[in-house]
């Protein structure tokens, strides 16, 4: 059959949803190619993306239900048909259901894909069931809570904004990794004379992309806003015109300012005074100045604080008026463009009592607790590598009254414990809508090619599950295609599309909105909260991390070759990734007889994990990071770096902590 080159869209979660060519038969895909025309990455595409079709097409793949048949995690599995799967889910469903209750039914469904259809139906059809709830914040919901804590739904900066900007502060994001589609217009701006800074607790593989680097101590951020402010307050380099009729709050927090000194926060976060003094008035002097905000440092029991602390900071010079100035990397809502109620239906939802964090998936599911959880679904998440407190996971996973159903493209680590395997699709064999969260796009990825074997997607599994189950619900008679051109009929007033959009949402990609009014303030007194009466701690201030037990802090770093544990699979990129590493300062390594390239273990009360050290000066002291999330069969010890996190959950949003632990390292030699 003839090759054509059509339009698709990236499905992973990455803040961009890139637009690429894809070149099909109509049957199977062959090559990406990049899309010079695309309106946000203008013809740019990351390494992992660039061979997807060896994804799509890879003899990995599984592409039959898949029923175990060895001990759980073994591997031993035979094939099965859809329809034996399908009534095996049913009738143990229905046995749970009749003994404990639908509640003991839970499900996890995250990042895998990011479409409007596939990301969110599992929300309707676990509803409807009256399953477990999941509280879905293993990402940024710190981030999301914080800022809108204090500007509320506002849009923050588009980063084709910042080709306005005079000054940029790169704050807790590998920019290099996660964020390839501002490095062009950040190298522009840089040839301009303006400067780029960026602060981090491991700046590894980022310094060419900034004229400085700031290494500060995990979980500190919040001293290091609170003293740039005090130095604007000192300096006089406030906005008090702006801040007047832009905010309320401010002059009570004003006065806690006094005490945040450059010295006090020296101390606390490692960087030296009279630094905090100049990047202040560099950052206080320019007139634009823009922080493109990570979510590196929401990730802590103190992260929500920490944000609305660097969304103040943003605000107080007034750099919101001016075009490039202000904050970029918070939507408020990946949502905005579409409306998702009508796939995530909320009004289906039969339990309101009780739910599940993902974050605690673990000791949820390892908990002989009186609401034990009988059976897991697993669509789009792989909770095996990603969740914290893996051994928990594990052990949960291991339990012989845990009835496990995966639904997945490869043999995950997830997937391995499953009693039941279903086979799922790639973006390219179904159509769906993506919304960006980073920019302000949006748009349709059509189908571009069969399903291998007997490979489903998420929704079509949910309908022959409801089906089985004899619902008469009408949500689950719909095709995907119906739900799509629903969500189309339902677009919100704000986006308006005008003929060439019509067009090229017709044709597959991505299309531009227009960038948000930022002083369209969307909070309930139209005002940003500096002081927020809704928040557990209205005023802000440094909330200082516990002590843990451990010397040093532990955090995770996205590694280029995959997102997070997506691409594993992928020989060329596992490859160039190599072996699981632990990022060490050289006096942190020294100081325990430990070299480069030794195998090391770094533990805590809950594991001990084998890396490979790497010893890097542009780690700050006394911290350690992790790069990457491995596969077990990828691992020195049959761990990754999720088996030392905690399944805390942060000040704000519910949200992650995984950047805040502590561990204590070991060398065991080469
Ligand atoms: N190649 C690649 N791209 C990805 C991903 C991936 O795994 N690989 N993941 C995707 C996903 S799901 C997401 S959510 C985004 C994440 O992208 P971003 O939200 O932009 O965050 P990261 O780039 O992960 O930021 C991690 C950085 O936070 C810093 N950090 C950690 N703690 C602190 C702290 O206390 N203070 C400061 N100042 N810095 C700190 C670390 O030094 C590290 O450089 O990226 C997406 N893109
Ligand atoms: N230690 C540590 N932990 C982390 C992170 C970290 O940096 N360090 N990052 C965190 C972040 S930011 C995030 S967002 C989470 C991600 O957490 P998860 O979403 O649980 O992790 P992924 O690795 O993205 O796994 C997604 C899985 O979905 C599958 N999949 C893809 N498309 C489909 C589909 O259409 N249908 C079905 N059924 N399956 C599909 C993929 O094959 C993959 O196995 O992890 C978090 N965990
Ligand atoms: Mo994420």
């Amino acid at each position: 059959m003839k090759k054509e080159w059509k339009r698709s869209i990236c499905p992973y979660d990455c803040p961009t949803g890139c637009g690429f060519w894809v070149e099909t038969d109509g049957i199977k895909i062959s090559a990406i190619r990049a899309d010079g025309d695309d309106p946000v990455n203008h013809g740019l595409i990351c390494g992992k993306m660039r061979h997807y079709e060896r994804d799509v097409n890879s003899p990995e793949r599984i592409l039959k239900p898949l029923k175990r048949v060895g001990k759980k995690g073994s591997g031993e599995f035979r094939i099965v048909s859809w329809e034996e799967a399908v009534e095996e889910i049913v009738h143990r469903w229905k046995r749970i259901a009749a003994a404990y209750g639908a509640n003991a039914i839970a499900y996890c469904s995250y990042s895998g894909v990011m479409s409007a259809v596939q990301r969110n139906c599992a929300e309707a059809f676990f509803g409807c069931l009256g399953g477990r709830r999941l509280i879905k914040t293993l990402c940024c919901s710190a981030k999301e809570a914080g800022y809108e804590a204090v500007v509320g739904e506002t849009g923050c900066l588009d980063p084709r904004e910042l080709k306005d900007s005079d000054y940029f502060s790169i704050w807790g994001s590998q920019i290099s990794n996660t964020r390839l589609q501002e490095l062009p217009g950040l190298r522009e701006a840089r040839k301009k004379g303006r400067k780029a800074v960026t602060i981090q607790v491991c700046a590894e593989g980022l310094n060419s992309f900034c004229d400085e680097v700031i290494l500060i101590r995990p979980g500190t951020d919040g001293a290091l806003a609170l003293a740039m402010m005090h130095i604007l307050s000192r300096k006089g380099l406030l906005d008090m015109e702006f801040l007047q009729k832009y905010t309320e709050g401010w002059e009570d927090f004003a006065r806690t300012l006094k005490s945040y000194t450059p010295q006090w926060a020296e101390l606390e976060c490692g960087v030296p005074a009279e630094i905090i003094e100049r990047l202040t008035l560099e950052y206080g002097r320019a007139k634009a100045p823009a922080i493109i905000l990570g979510s590196g440092n929401s990730r802590y029991r103190n992260g929500g604080m920490t944000v609305r602390l660097i969304t103040i900071l943003s605000v107080v010079t007034g750099a919101w008026k001016q075009p490039g100035g202000g904050l970029c990397g918070c939507s408020p809502s990946s949502d905005s463009y579409i409306n998702s109620k009508c796939i995530r239906r909320p009004d289906l939802q039969k339990n309101t009592e009780t739910a599940v964090n993902i974050n605690q998936l673990g000791p949820a599911l390892a908990a002989d607790a009186a609401d034990k959880i009988y059976s897991l679904y697993v669509c789009g998440g792989n909770p095996a590598n990603s969740v914290s407190d893996q051994a928990a996971v594990y052990r949960g996973l291991k339990r012989e009254d845990l009835f496990t159903v995966v639904h997945e493209r490869w043999m995950t680590d997830t997937a391995r414990y499953a009693d039941l395997i279903l086979p799922a699709t790639f973006s390219v064999e179904q159509s769906d809508i993506y919304t960006s969260y980073g920019y302000c796009a949006w748009g349709i990825a059509w189908k571009l090619s069969e399903a291998p074997g007997e490979c489903k997607s998420n929704w079509d599994v949910f309908c022959m599950l409801a089906k089985a189950l004899k619902w008469n619900e009408p949500h689950f008679m719909q095709t995907q295609e119906e739900l799509l051109y629903k969500v189309l009929a339902q677009l919100p007033e704000t986006t308006r599309l005008n003929e060439e959009q019509k067009r090229r949402i017709s044709e597959g990609g991505i299309v531009s909105m227009p960038f948000s009014d930022h002083l369209d303030i969307r909070t309930d007194s139209g005002k940003m909260k500096i002081v927020n009466m809704t928040c557990s701690e209205p005023m802000p201030r440094y909330l200082k991390l516990p002590e843990d037990g451990y010397p040093l802090r532990l955090i995770s770093v996205p590694a280029k070759e995959t997102l997070n544990s997506i691409f594993v699979n992928r020989p060329e990129l596992a490859e160039r990734r190599g072996s699981m590493k632990l990022i060490m300062h050289p006096a942190d390594a020294a100081a325990r007889g430990i070299s480069a390239g030794d195998i090391v273990y770094a533990y805590n009360d809950l594991k001990q994990v084998a890396f490979e050290a790497f010893i890097s000066e542009k780690i700050v002291r006394g911290a350690v990071a992790a790069a990457g999330l491995y596969s077990s069969r990828n691992t020195l010890n049959g761990y990754g770096v999720n088996a030392l996190h905690h399944a805390r959950l942060g000040d704000m949003g519910e949200a992650t902590t995984m950047n805040d632990n502590t561990v204590e390292v070991k060398t065991i030699g080469k």
